[in-house]
């Protein structure tokens, strides 16, 4: 499954932002990539207060991407070669240019439109006191007040993420059933899945109590909470009734994969995004159990597992795994943090055969499979992420990895837009060696050793879904076989091991050095019995 982050991926009018007509024109790059399924984050209109994840109108196309006619013909023609589509629905909440939001603001407190809201009276001396001390997914409060027609504050309204994101009331029958429609709105146009966005916050405590230290499961006033089941029980009967082929797929993150499966069960979401794997430091013992606890976990509840190593909200893998080398943490960001894209990329490379070769769907982030670092290096006044502006400049946000792909030639903007503009997010200057051309060239490029693994994967009756067995190894090698013939190695040790010998090799993220696996790589291997 790749991502595409449209704003990024690539330019067909030449405006320095990518389209619809963009991706359409690269549809033949990503059928010979290998990967089956396309997913689109929030293509809809959006003033992109949090990178289209406000969304204004969940029934239409955002005018820089293209029109609902565009985005029908590009679905058409993926399906043309092999591909399908998924697209991204945002739940939660919606930007405060939502009909439904201004609607609320302009009836006052007390009225039906603010009931699909979570709207509420101040506490404290002039209610000047927010209703909660929730803290923002974004840093900060999660409540703010509105004022009224002659400008004096009034009620105050909850957001888990930034201020132009109101969270909806999914105890309102209206919110379920606008989305539900939604859903079939997108299912009509021949959508083959949806991802549900922020999956595990829809549902709040009305009586909205304080957070507090541990909570017990189930109990946290606003994640993992149980009434989500149901609704996700209603979105699978929509999704049923246009056969067995849509998938609902949620982000979900849970640091406890029992709570995580319990949306996977057979009447509520079809697969989720597994985030345990992703947050794994490069460390054997790590990986293996975290590889050990999602299959079993999956296993009990008969869902496929996914695998993800990035997406647009964290940092590009071959600079989280270039920057501490007994482990990382995906979300601590710094400007300035010492990196070592050498080892970072080596890294990146192993994990992805890695990733590729366990049972369940891959899922790939656009330009992970170029290799293509964080950008560092963007100007403060041109971020945009509202975690930039939140950290108070410290953190430099999620833009780094939502930066415009190269596709060729030597200087911005790479081939992305068809003349020389500039692209929304500026590239760096050292991204030639990188593009689509340079690399689709060089058989030892991050590209070619993507197109192989799936090529292999695809072909390989025993990859993809099935079962796999942890074969016998050195400790910090992770080792497992897939059917008869197949086995992947990575070495996750600083020194090479020893291969067994006479073995046929399918694929190797590094030269193997004279019947060893060096350091930070992976080997497929054809096992002979
Ligand atoms: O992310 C949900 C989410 O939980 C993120 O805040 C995540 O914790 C963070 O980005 C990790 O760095 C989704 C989208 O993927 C994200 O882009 C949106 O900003 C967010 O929802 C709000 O819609």
């Amino acid at each position: 499954m790749y991502q595409v982050y449209p704003r990024s991926f690539a330019d067909g009018d030449g405006d320095g932002t990518g389209d619809l007509a963009g991706v359409r024109a690269r549809l033949p790059y990503l059928a010979g990539l290998g990967i089956d399924a396309i997913w689109f984050t929030p293509w809809y209109p959006s003033p992109l207060a949090d990178g289209g994840y406000d969304v204004a109108d969940y029934r239409a196309i955002d005018p820089v991407f293209g029109d609902l006619a565009s985005a029908e013909e590009l679905i058409a023609t993926a399906l043309g070669h092999g591909i399908r589509t998924i697209i991204d629905i945002v739940p939660n909440h919606v930007s405060d240019q939502h009909a439904w939001f201004q609607a609320a603001v302009a009836a006052g407190p007390n009225s039906p439109e603010r009931q699909r809201f979570w709207f509420r009276d101040g506490r404290g001396p002039d209610e000047s006191l927010p209703p909660t001390d929730w803290t923002s997914e974004f840093g900060g409060g999660t409540w703010t007040r509105i004022t009224d027609a002659d400008g004096r504050p009034e009620q105050w309204y909850l957001h888990l993420f930034s201020s132009a994101q109101p969270d909806l009331n999914w105890a309102h029958p209206d919110v379920q059933r606008e989305h539900e429609d939604v859903l079939g709105f997108w299912l009509d146009r021949g959508v083959a899945g949806i991802r549900i966005d922020s999956a595990a916050l829809l549902a709040k405590d009305p009586r909205l109590p304080e957070v507090t230290e541990s909570p017990e499961p189930g109990t946290h006033p606003y994640i993992d909470r149980d009434e989500l089941q149901e609704i996700y029980r209603a979105w699978r009967r929509v999704a049923e009734t246009y056969g067995p082929d849509r998938a609902l797929i949620g982000e979900i993150w849970l640091p406890d994969v029992e709570r995580f499966t319990r949306y996977l069960r057979p009447d509520v979401l079809h697969t989720a995004f597994n985030f345990d794997f992703m947050s794994a430091p490069w460390d054997a013992d790590r990986l293996r159990s975290s590889i050990t606890r999602t299959l079993s976990a999956h296993d009990r509840v008969g869902a496929p597992a996914t695998w993800v190593l990035s997406n647009h909200d964290v940092t590009r893998p071959v600079t989280r795994y270039g920057r501490d080398k007994t482990g990382f943490s995906f979300d601590t960001k710094r400007f300035g943090t010492p990196t070592d894209l050498a080892l970072g990329t080596r890294r990146a490379r192993a994990a992805a055969l890695l990733a590729m070769a366990l049972p369940g769907a891959y899922y790939l982030y656009q330009g992970d499979e170029l290799g293509l670092p964080e950008a560092e290096n963007i100007p403060v006044e041109q971020l945009q992420d509202p975690m930039y502006a939140r950290s108070r400049g410290i953190d430099p946000g999620r833009d780094g990895c939502r930066v415009p792909l190269p596709w060729s030639g030597d200087e911005p903007p790479y081939g992305f837009s068809p003349e020389p503009v500039d692209t929304w997010l500026p590239q760096p200057d050292q991204w030639g060696a990188l593009t689509v051309a340079a690399q689709s060239t060089d058989p030892a490029s991050m590209l070619s050793l993507h197109r192989m693994a799936l090529l292999i994967r695809r072909n390989h009756p025993d990859l993809g879904d099935g079962p796999m067995r942890w074969l016998p190894s050195d400790p910090g090698v992770i080792a497992f076989g897939r059917g008869a013939d197949f086995a992947s190695l990575t070495n996750v040790t600083d020194h090479p091991v020893d291969l067994p010998a006479h073995l046929q090799v399918w694929l190797a993220s590094q030269p193997l050095e004279g019947g060893q696996l060096p350091s930070d790589a992976t080997v497929w291997l054809r096992l002979r019995s």
